[in-house]
């Protein structure tokens, strides 16, 4: 029997693509539809994968990038056999508890590698692949990792700066593993690109220092010797294909409306007679299906191969390469963490807040070198290369990336390493320019990566730059986002408590959030037991009597917190200060707990260099909050907790205030 043409491949993407969209009466068509010929290429040519074992740690990566194509995705999925997207899921694209969602969400299992649909994340994650599997290349060697990551990509994508981040720094890194195939098809959104963009943007990938080639985007062969030259060169490849968005719909191709306007059944049936497919909705012919089933084994035999050199590894190798793609944290990390804290509970000499994390960092270095750090352009105020060497276009073995100045691509890399395995990400800078790399972090939250996002310079604190650089309301914003942990230790005692959380999580990520400025040791005891794992306890109780008052505070505050508690102690007032260094674990502690910590009845008092939003469902009716009500200024920072009265005398006034005493 002869084996069906590329094109009745490519064919049957579209069908499928089709009948869901009709059927789930949404979605968007031009994507699959444009991009059916450079898929079969790549799946049925290029690609290193095999359905039977999604996770198979050396498989190629491929991400969509431009997410609103998700059919896409899907098709290829059930095409090439991977048991969980059956034809049934086709048949519920879109609906509740389809495994084919809106848009890809992450799960490997499933053959999705992200989550994918704010465009540019896509590709900024596909570069933060690259870069894992070329670390993990020089640390493993090409016979355990050598795969490609491919990435399906839009003219969105390409017109968020998030985009051009990513084609600087992965030319500039010369990631020759990573492959981009453009649907150069002139249209988003809001219709031709004309009326948005007008450079050319294939040159924007030359001169960042890639290899381009421009072809014609439904040419399978043209596309699949593309695809074989990019496997070549020594550079970061783009394909540039020139495509017709929603090829096949003849109402609707080459057209604004390709890209997601609605489809109804008699497009579906006069795509059918345009493309010579006579089969029923959701029905593929045998010869396709079979085609496709084995394009979804060609790997099998590199497969074997892989697995024999693997379980032919010395073992205490085989088990290291395990445990990292595993995501196991190795034995004695918590000892590192644990001897931290007993040092610097025995030790009054206060550091500046971001360096006691740079210097907990550095005694983990040995024990976790699939630690991998990112950081924009602040190595050093921010210290944590320490004894790292660079990753380099010349060196693949260094763990310190040099983002320079582009906190965004940082966060998306972050993530990207994260979803690939075998590395763990730490993504560093500082505070004020979280908002740069929030929508990464949105991202790691919703995926549940454990992704470490390092923030320094937290508050009014940073001083003499200015209001630009001094963070109010961040803290606030990062709390109010789901599934992300922000934690921020009062000294360095706390610091390595938090640490061990953050390393800890596996089903989300941490942002671990760090004064410039010096912390005295406030936990001058020795306890092994993590007391910030609640989230807030009781850092110093009340005296002489039952509790009257109670101090929350957090980071450098909590300083604040003490001095002003020792003021009401002093005048006989009862006081307590509670350390908060996580709002979200507090939150999840029992009523009881919860009672104790805030101490019923008391007055209470929070006092934080930010603003208070937040706040109130800790303080009751009887609640104050000292803290930032608007931006900052610029001057030494001791001056600045003056100005804006974050000071020991305030939060003690405000107690009394609220005890109805003179203040
Ligand atoms: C960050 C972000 N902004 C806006 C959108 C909404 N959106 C989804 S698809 C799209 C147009 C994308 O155009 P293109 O990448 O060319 O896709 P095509 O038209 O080829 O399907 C827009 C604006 C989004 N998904 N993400």
């Amino acid at each position: 029997m002869t084996s069906p043409s590329p094109s009745k491949l490519a064919n049957a993407i579209r069908f499928l693509a089709i009948d869901a969209i009709v059927r789930a009466t949404e979605g968007h068509q031009g994507v699959p539809l444009g991009m059916a010929e450079i898929a079969t290429a790549l799946y049925t040519r290029h690609l290193k994968f095999l359905p039977a074992d999604p996770t198979w740690p050396d498989r190629d990566r491929v991400v969509l990038s431009n997410g609103h194509g998700s059919m896409l995705l899907w098709a290829l999925l059930h095409l090439t056999g991977y048991e969980a997207i059956g034809i049934e899921q086709i048949k519920t694209f879109r609906d509740l508890d389809s495994h084919c969602e809106g848009h890809p969400e992450i799960n490997p299992a499933h053959g999705v590698e992200v989550t994918t649909g704010p465009l540019g994340q896509g590709i900024a994650n596909a570069f933060g692949m690259a870069v894992a599997e070329a670390y993990l290349n020089a640390r493993f060697g090409s016979a355990l990792v050598d795969h490609h990551t491919y990435a399906f990509v839009g003219d969105g994508c390409l017109q968020e700066g998030v985009g051009q981040e990513m084609i600087s720094l992965a030319g500039h890194l010369r990631l020759s593993k990573l492959i981009l195939m453009w649907d150069d098809n002139r249209i988003t959104d809001d219709g031709s690109t004309a009326l948005s963009i007008s450079e050319d943007v294939a040159e924007r990938f030359r001169v960042a220092g890639w290899h381009v080639q421009e072809l014609d985007g439904h040419d399978l062969e043209a596309v699949a010797s593309a695809l074989a030259a990019a496997k070549r060169d020594p550079r970061p490849s783009l394909l540039a294909c020139r495509t017709v968005i929603a090829r096949g719909i003849a109402r609707l191709q080459g057209q604004r409306g390709g890209h997601s306007a609605r489809l109804f059944a008699e497009d579906a049936e006069a795509a059918r007679r345009d493309l010579d497919w006579p089969h029923a909705p959701f029905e593929l012919p045998e010869p396709v299906q079979r085609a496709w089933r084995d394009a979804g084994r060609r790997s099998a035999a590199e497969h074997a191969a892989w697995q024999a050199r693997r379980d032919a590894l010395p073992a205490a190798e085989r088990a290291e390469f395990d445990r990292v793609m595993a995501g196991a944290l190795p034995a004695g990390w918590r000892d590192v963490l644990l001897d931290f804290k007993r040092r610097a509970s025995a030790s009054a000499e206060a550091q500046g807040g971001i360096l006691i994390s740079a210097e907990i960092n550095d005694r983990l270095t040995e024990l976790l070198p699939e630690r991998m750090i990112g950081c924009a352009d602040l190595e050093a105020p921010t210290g944590h290369k320490r004894r790292l060497k660079a990753f380099t276009a010349q060196d693949r073995s260094g763990a310190y990336v040099h983002c320079g100045v582009r906190e965004h691509l940082m966060g998306a890399m972050a993530n990207g390493m994260a979803a690939h395995g075998g590395v763990m990400p730490l993504a560093v800078t500082d505070l004020a320019f979280a908002d740069y790399e929030r929508p990464a972090m949105r991202m790691a939250a919703l995926m549940g990566l454990p992704v470490k996002f390092v923030f320094s310079h937290d508050s009014i604190g940073v001083g003499k730059n200015g209001p630009t650089h001094q963070p109010v309301e961040i803290l606030a914003s990062l709390r109010a986002m789901p599934n992300l942990l922000v934690l921020r230790p009062a000294d360095a005692v706390e610091a390595a408590e938090c640490w061990e959380m953050a390393l800890e999580r596996r089903d989300g990520p941490a942002a671990l959030v760090f004064a410039r400025q010096a912390l005295p040791t406030l936990r001058r005891t020795h306890e092994a037991d993590n007391l910030s794992r609640r989230g807030a306890y009781v850092l110093a109780e009340a005296t002489g009597g039952a509790r009257a008052v109670t101090l929350l505070g957090t980071g450098s505050e909590v300083a604040v917190a003490l001095q002003a508690r020792e003021t009401l102690q002093a005048a006989g007032i009862p006081t307590a200060v509670v350390s908060m260094p996580c709002c979200e674990r507090f939150d999840a502690q029992d009523a009881g707990y919860r009672a104790h910590v805030l101490g019923r009845g008391t007055v209470r008092v929070a006092v934080e260099a930010a603003v208070r939003l937040g706040w109130d469902r800790y303080l009751g009716e009887r609640g104050g909050f000292v803290g930032m009500a608007g931006f900052g200024a610029s001057g030494p920072a001791d001056a600045l907790y003056e100005l804006f009265g974050i000071t020991p005398a305030a939060v003690a006034a405000e107690a009394r205030r609220l005890l109805a005493l003179p203040t």
